[in-house]
């Protein structure tokens, strides 16, 4: 194949106006840099399709009906009308795919999981239904200290192979692309096991993006010094995970049973000096300043959200952090304090919907569940929801440039789908009309 770093950059007029209407919104094919209209053929061409790209401020879903998608090394090289591809846009080596009128999507991005852990919290679970709260569980050290206890007895091969099989459910949805956390380690040797797994995962028919929940519990050996543990994750276990490449972000718990904003941001500041932006849970059981120190610090994203306030949205608007909505942790602790949704509507802050997949506050395993839970629960449109999984998350992670959107020049991970309508992804609960996964233009 010709390496695509050789070809001439097109010098061709219609470009600059092509770019012109891209950002209007009106849909377009829109040549990605490098390509040559010229005898550069596709290595496949996805037709008689449906496309959601999930751009925003066109039609509903960025819908292109009759829509035709050319890949090229991985990446889509050519979005638009069928009716309206170059000439010579396939030749005998092009793979062209006939998708039957199904729908594309970008694939889905499950942007907050804690899918590396060990063991279950099943009991935790029938004693919450029997009146305990998460609060007093967390308290008696059970919660999150359970799950510590479980993923440090566990082995690499057990983590990985225990993860493995919730992300199999997670690519049953269509998702291409899945952030996992560490914070159930709470030492050295655990969390980089646990960043370990999550890296190994990467092997597996999706991208993996992993962040290093430094401050998620205190553990027991730092008990009532949670000043001291801070040092210690600073000064011992983050060189240790940037020095084997091991997160791509840094997340930090802040509410009354876990961490300070001033803890937090003590760990953010020495994260960022090695170039790791920062994700916070954030408001979830009470307004403690994680959202407002999300902004301070312009973090990528601030997950949770049930007790922001206005102000903190308005203040999430101008930093360009997104919100991440997790309907199953809000599900599973029966909450009734809904995320300010209409506020992040109005002030036009990105809003991510994720499985927050853990074993304590969120055994989901349903990215689509989770879609229909924001719709049932919040009130997000369908449109929102798909939006959430796929152009927001894309946001929550830092990644929008990349993926997110079926546009040119973007990774070609794509969803096909059994459905009459974009919002079908929303509707059912329980029902996968997945029909095919691509990852950088591959059947996966
Ligand atoms: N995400 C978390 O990390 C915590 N809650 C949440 O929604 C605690 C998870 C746990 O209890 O294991
Ligand atoms: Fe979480």
């Amino acid at each position: 194949m010709t390496a695509r770093a050789d070809l001439p950059l097109p010098s061709c007029p219609r470009v600059a106006g092509i770019h012109a209407a891209a950002a209007s919104h009106e849909w377009m094919p829109v040549p990605s840099t490098g390509m040559t209209e010229e005898g550069v053929p596709f290595d496949t061409l996805l037709v008689d399709c449906r496309a959601a790209t999930m751009v925003a401020g066109g039609v509903a879903y960025g819908a292109i009906e009759a829509a035709a998608v050319g890949i090229r090394d991985g990446r889509i090289a050519w979005i638009g009308p069928e009716a309206d591809l170059p000439d010579d846009a396939a030749s005998a080596h092009t793979d062209v795919q006939r998708l039957g009128g199904r729908w594309v999507t970008p694939g889905l991005i499950d942007c907050h999981t804690h899918l590396v852990f060990a063991g279950d919290r099943v009991g935790e679970f029938e004693a919450r239904l029997n009146g305990a709260t998460y609060q007093e569980i967390a308290a008696a050290g059970g919660g999150i200290l359970s799950t510590v206890r479980a993923t440090r007895a566990a082995s690499l091969d057990q983590l990985i192979e225990s993860a493995a099989d919730r992300l199999e459910s997670l690519k049953r949805d269509g998702v291409t692309t899945v952030e996992i956390k560490s914070g159930y380690g709470l030492d050295r040797e655990t969390e980089l096991k646990m960043l370990r797994a999550a890296r190994a995962l990467e092997g597996r028919g999706v991208r993996v993006t992993t962040t290093y929940l430094g401050l998620h519990a205190l553990p027991p050996a730092f008990a009532g010094r949670a000043d001291a543990y801070v040092d210690h994750v600073i000064a011992d276990i983050l060189p240790a995970v940037v020095a084997e490449r091991l997160a791509d972000a840094v997340d930090a718990y802040v509410e009354p049973i876990a961490f300070t904003p001033e803890q937090a941001e003590r760990f953010f500041a020495a994260a960022a000096e090695h170039g790791l932006p920062a994700k916070l849970h954030a408001e979830q059981f009470s307004d403690s300043g994680g959202a407002r120190l999300a902004t301070r610090i312009r973090a990528l994203s601030a997950d949770h959200l049930e007790y922001a306030d206005e102000a903190a949205v308005v203040a999430m608007a101008e930093a360009g952090v997104a919100a991440v909505l997790l309907p199953g942790a809000y599900v599973a602790l029966r909450e009734t304090r809904p995320p300010p949704v209409d506020a992040l509507r109005r002030h036009a802050v990105a809003m991510a919907v994720a499985t927050d997949c853990n074993p304590g506050t969120s055994p989901l395993t349903s990215l689509l569940a989770a879609m229909n839970l924001g719709c049932a629960l919040w009130r997000l449109t369908p449109e929102e929801a798909l939006a959430g999984t796929t152009r927001a998350a894309a946001q929550a992670l830092g990644l929008a440039a990349d993926r997110g959107t079926l546009e040119a020049g973007k990774r070609a991970d794509l969803a096909v789908w059994d459905v009459s309508t974009p919002a079908e992804l929303s509707y059912w609960l329980g029902r996968s009309r997945l029909w095919r996964r691509y990852l950088g233009g591959v059947v996966s």
